[in-house]
């Protein structure tokens, strides 16, 4: 296995490996070049079917589609045949039905946040890619919180922050309002959690808010919340804490969405096809410094 780090932020290549085939040494190894890499890697050169992708993911932890589901309205997008598989894509078939997700993730977010139990890591394999366009942009969350100030950092720690799925369903562009179903807003998909996690493997402390989902800082009014996030967002997607992923076919993602923003840029007309699956996380627990 060789490693290549990708930016000073986050990020590492991985190249010499098949993770379809993987041993128990050469996963250990892995796992470990990505928590060193602030949690994501890039391992390129990959043939996954959606079986080998699902028993891969789930060496990381229980899935999303298997142990538990996502909001209603992703349902359509799961493969029916192997519904750990979340089908990320532009395309449509002959009669016109979709083939995955459109415009997936167009705003900064970490996936599924707004639940008690969120995305721990999301492994994404480039299938079709388009020729230039669709690059994701990754921005450490680890960085961006050890470049605040103590003071900013001991208040951020005392402070939780809400998590809904409403927001991103009400942003403009981002879901069409039909694919929406009143299950996605009854309740499981909203969750209060600390804005400073501890990150359970390494004892890191990240920044846990995102623009695509937290709604409001809890205790705080509706000016002041908006305020405070504000800041939060501008500063934790600054240049110097991003990595811009260019796809190659074939290459695999792997994120942790506990240490991790992301985004997928939409400027692309070209196919895009890709196969996404969700590891489920413990509940995040705050970051308390000794
Ligand atoms: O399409 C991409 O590059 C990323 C999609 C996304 O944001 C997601 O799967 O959470």
């Amino acid at each position: 296995m060789q490693c290549k780090p990708l930016s000073p932020a986050l990020g590492v290549e991985i190249t010499e490996v098949d993770v379809a085939n993987i041993n128990d040494a050469d996963f250990t190894e892995l796992r470990k070049q990505w928590n060193a890499a602030n949690g994501l890697a890039v391992i390129r050169g990959q043939r996954l079917t959606p079986q080998t992708q699902t028993e891969f993911s789930r060496r990381f932890g229980p899935l999303f589609g298997e142990d538990d589901h996502f909001q209603e309205s992703v349902k359509p997008f799961l493969m029916p045949e192997v519904p750990t598989i979340y089908r990320v894509s532009n395309k449509k078939s002959t009669s016109g039905e979709p083939l995955g997700r459109s415009r997936a993730g167009s705003y900064w977010h970490s996936d599924v946040s707004f639940r008690s139990h969120p995305a721990m890591a999301s492994l994404l394999y480039g299938i079709e890619i388009p020729a230039f366009g669709g690059d994701t942009l990754f921005a450490s969350q680890i960085a961006a919180f050890n470049a605040l100030s103590p003071s900013m950092q001991q208040m951020l720690g005392s402070l939780s922050a809400v998590h809904d799925f409403r927001v991103a369903a009400n942003a403009s562009g981002s879901y069409a309002a039909s694919d929406l179903v009143s299950e996605d807003f009854d309740g499981q998909n909203q969750y209060c959690h600390p804005v400073v996690i501890k990150h359970p493997d390494t004892g890191q402390a990240a920044l846990f808010v995102n623009e695509g989902f937290t709604s409001h800082l809890q205790g705080f009014d509706a000016a002041e919340s908006q305020m405070l996030l504000q800041f939060l967002y501008n500063h934790c997607t600054k240049q110097e804490f991003i990595y811009r992923h260019r796809w190659l076919q074939n290459d695999l993602l792997i994120w942790d969405n506990r240490a991790t923003i992301h985004l997928a840029i939409q400027d692309y007309d070209a196919d895009r096809y890709m196969h996404r699956s969700t590891v489920i996380a413990k509940t995040p627990e705050a970051f308390v410094p000794d």
